[in-house]
């Protein structure tokens, strides 16, 4: 692709979101001189956002470690690659020689989604260790889609889609796509997308405790009370049964459950349990007006085409799994899941839902200390602190983590810490010393994003259209430096001892691009089906990516039930209810303030503060508050106030403003970074506090354990 020697043109997927923008990297001398969208990227359009510009930061930043450091009584050293993964291998060993399989833990955050070398080696790993201490990212955030997925349509990975390019009426619950580029919903360019509803005659509706960018966009946005919006949707299940708008397009693919009587519509079950939220009776709790709630339903449920969506807000708190089941069940009921502008399956090129991968697995072992529900070999990430702390049999004493910072991320950081500092051993494999690896007795950073290749395994599984596209490195990998799959897979070697795997090390025969290379020719459209298919060599001179097309109707051949139907009322989901009815009346005489997060567009969870062209301008760490609750706490703009909840307390500076539903505030997560040790100069500038400092991690899910961060009660007071 180069024109001369010195200066290049590479197109490239951005990796730091789920909007998989398509980029056009010019570099000259071998520096990069700019960044772009790319405008012939068929998915993307040329759309790109602050984030991306960071890339070269990410390359150029001179935190970033390149070489296994271990931490000394003096300080970081420098060790040799294999003097390190010997280091290592030996000290994991030990731990589960001494203590038994499950003394080593693991925790894997989020940017393992977004390097495929990662997802493909990372299991194998896991596998070897054997552990039952395996934590994520996931049960804070997306778990109780999984779980629904699973139960529901019998795989984790089946996901409802939104539709939005063809729907007529997009119902959005919890989930601020123009500022998060969208998440379970890969749809880069989202806000053109979302405007686009509007401009053909759609509807856009969002439900939120804050009046949100993506509210900005909407027709209608309603406050809704946090952690209430199983009631709501209750309710407006409650209107579509009662005023007969279901629709029987999906009723013979739902199977049987145990109340359905012969002349039985298909949906009893639900019917049911829904009639006990009337809107008028959830009203209070939700703070929307029955006629409010009445109407939503009927525009919904008559609408040609109709989808209602729901994110991050309605997944981590207290109600997760039952707020997204009651999501698939309005989708279901008015007949707009599997047909265009509904909610839709997608059909990727990889496919990770035919192919031999877990389809889940729910509660094959619990938590030793308070039995959360193991999830596709995964404990809840709420658990993981005490699983450290408390002593006796299968107690942590040895921790991996791989790309995550559990500190800033997981409820109670303060608690981790004091955690993680009580280790007998503990590796990371990240580029920097931040709030988390500095607990490490060992580092081991990959190389950064532009100096491998790229695959969207999970995001094309999770996208608007059906789209592939592969990109090739910018940058040759710096000497003596390792991938994260090289990482994965050389510690996995060592800790199984195998002589001839060792001599010969993780050679790229067996890297990443061989398993993608396989799994595109088995997929969908692969070689194997015809000679025009799809392979990797197909993709490498398609460097703009290709339109497979729009989402297609697949059911029932795709889902993976052993009867093919979908399970529309799945007990262990539907047993939650009883938890939901109690609840009522506690959600119906708010007294204290509750807090919520929020997200920035140029911030990524917690670890991209360390870039200064992402963090000029004044602190984006603020609390927002509506006036008529700092008149009644007497606080004023000016102030900074301590927020106190059962954990601990933290304070931040105030921002009124009026776009916040009285009675909530709200505080973004992953800042933090004044924490003595930490190596991220920039970030260390305008720390900010973490608001996981102060979230409480016996506050959960109670179906899947996912934490319930939103809706966290807290006192506010000056100073
Ligand atoms: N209160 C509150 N808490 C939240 C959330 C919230 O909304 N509110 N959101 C939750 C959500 S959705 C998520 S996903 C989690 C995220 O939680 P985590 O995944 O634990 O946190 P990140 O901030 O994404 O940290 C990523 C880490 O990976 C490293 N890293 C970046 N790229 C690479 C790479 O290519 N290889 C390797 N090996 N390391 C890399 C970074 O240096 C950093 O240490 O936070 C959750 N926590
Ligand atoms: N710029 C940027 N983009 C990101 C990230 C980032 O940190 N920065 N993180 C990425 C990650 S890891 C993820 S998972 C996605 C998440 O993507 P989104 O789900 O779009 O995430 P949020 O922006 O946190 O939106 C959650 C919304 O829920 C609302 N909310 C809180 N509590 C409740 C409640 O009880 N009910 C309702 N109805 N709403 C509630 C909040 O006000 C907020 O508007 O974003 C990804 N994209
Ligand atoms: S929206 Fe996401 S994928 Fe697109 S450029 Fe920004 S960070 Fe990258
Ligand atoms: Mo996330």
């Amino acid at each position: 692709m180069s024109s001369n020697p010195t200066s290049s043109t590479h197109y490239r997927a951005c990796n730091l979101c789920e909007a998989i923008c398509g980029l056009e990297i010019q570099v000259e001398d071998g520096e990069i001189t700019s960044i772009r969208g790319d405008a012939d990227d068929p998915f993307s359009r040329g759309h790109i956002c602050p984030k991306a510009v960071a890339l070269q930061d990410i390359y150029r930043d001179p935190d970033r470690i390149k070489h296994p450091m271990r931490r000394t009584a003096t300080g970081w050293q420098r060790l040799e690659w294999d003097e390190a993964f010997d280091f290592a291998a030996e000290r994991l060993r030990a731990t589960q020689e001494q203590h038994g399989r499950d003394a080593v833990g693991a925790y894997l955050g989020n940017p393992n989604v977004h390097n495929y070398g990662s997802i493909l080696y990372g299991p194998p790993l896991l596998r070897t260790l054997k552990s039952r201490n395996i934590f994520s990212a996931t049960s804070i955030d997306q778990l109780p889609h999984h779980v629904c997925g699973y139960f529901m349509f019998g795989h984790q990975l089946l996901l409802p889609i939104p539709d939005i390019d063809r729907t007529d009426f997009l119902l959005v619950l919890g989930g601020n796509p123009a500022v998060s580029n969208g998440s379970l919903m890969t749809a880069p360019d989202v806000k053109k997308r979302l405007k686009a509803i509007r401009k053909r005659g759609g509807q856009l509706v969002v439900v939120d405790p804050r009046y949100t960018e993506t509210a900005k966009l909407a027709d209608r946005h309603l406050f809704v009370r946090p952690g209430s919006d199983a009631l709501l949707l209750a309710a407006l299940l409650h209107t579509i049964f009662d005023e007969g708008l279901t629709s029987t397009r999906l009723v013979g693919i739902v199977r049987n459950d145990v109340d359905r009587s012969a002349e039985h519509e298909g949906f009893d079950t639900v019917r049911k349990i829904t009639a006990a939220f009337p809107p008028s009776r959830v009203a209070e709790a939700t703070g929307i007006a029955a006629d409010e709630i009445r109407q939503l339903a009927r525009d919904f449920a008559t609408a040609p085409s109709a989808v209602c969506y729901g994110r991050l807000g309605v997944s981590v708190q207290e109600f997760g799994t039952l707020c997204q089941w009651l999501v698939n069940v309005l989708n279901i009921v008015t007949g707009n899941l599997d047909r265009p502008g509904g909610a839709m399956f997608t059909r990727p090129a990889l496919d990770l839902v035919a192919r031999p991968y877990g389809g889940g697995s729910y509660a094959r072992w619990r938590s030793r200390v308070s039995g959360l529900p193991e999830f596709g070999g995964e404990l809840p990430v709420a658990a993981m602190a005490e699983e450290m702390l408390t002593p006796g049999e299968g107690q942590i004493r040895s921790l991996v983590t791989v790309a995550g910072n559990p500190v800033l991320s997981t409820p109670d950081g303060r608690r981790l810490e004091k955690a993680l500092a009580g280790l007998e051993f503990m590796i990371s494999i990240d580029f920097y010393i931040n709030e988390t690896t500095r607990h490490a007795d060992l580092i081991l950073p990959p190389t950064s994003t532009l100096e491998h290749d790229h695959y969207d395994v999970v995001f094309h599984t999770l996208a608007i259209r059906n789209t592939t596209r592969y990109s090739q490195p910018v940058f040759e990998p710096e000497e003596d430096t390792r991938h994260d799959w090289q990482i994965l897979t050389e510690l996995r070697y060592r800790l199984e001892d195998d002589p001839k795997r060792l001599e010969r090390g993780p050679s790229l025969e067996d890297g990443p691009a061989q398993t993608l290379d396989a799994g595109l020719r088995a997929g969908p459209y692969g070689d194997r089906a015809g000679a025009e298919g799809l392979s990797l060599s197909a993709l490498k001179v398609a460097p703009h990516g290709i339109d497979l097309g729009a989402l297609e109707s697949c059911l029932p051949k795709r889902l993976k039930t052993p009867d093919q139907k979908i399970d529309l009322a799945p007990t262990i989901i539907v047993d939650d209810i009883k938890r939901l009815g109690n609840r009522l009346n506690e959600l119906s005489a708010p007294g204290s303030m509750v807090m919520i997060g929020r997200r920035q567009v140029r911030s990524n969870n917690s670890w991209m503060h360390n870039y200064p062209r992402l963090m000029r301008g004044k602190d984006r760490c603020t609390l927002l508050m509506h006036p008529t609750d700092a008149e009644r706490l007497g606080v004023s703009t000016a102030d900074r106030v301590t927020i106190t909840s059962k954990i601990g307390s933290i304070t931040a500076p105030l921002e009124l403003t009026d776009n916040i539903m009285p009675g909530v505030v709200s505080l973004p997560h992953g800042w933090g970074h004044g924490r003595e040790g930490t190596q991220l100069a920039t970030a260390r500038n305008s720390p900010g506090v973490s608001l996981n400092d102060i979230t409480d991690p016996s506050r959960i899910d109670a179906v899947s354990g996912n934490a319930s961060v939103n809706g966290l009660p807290v006192e506010i007071v000056v100073g």
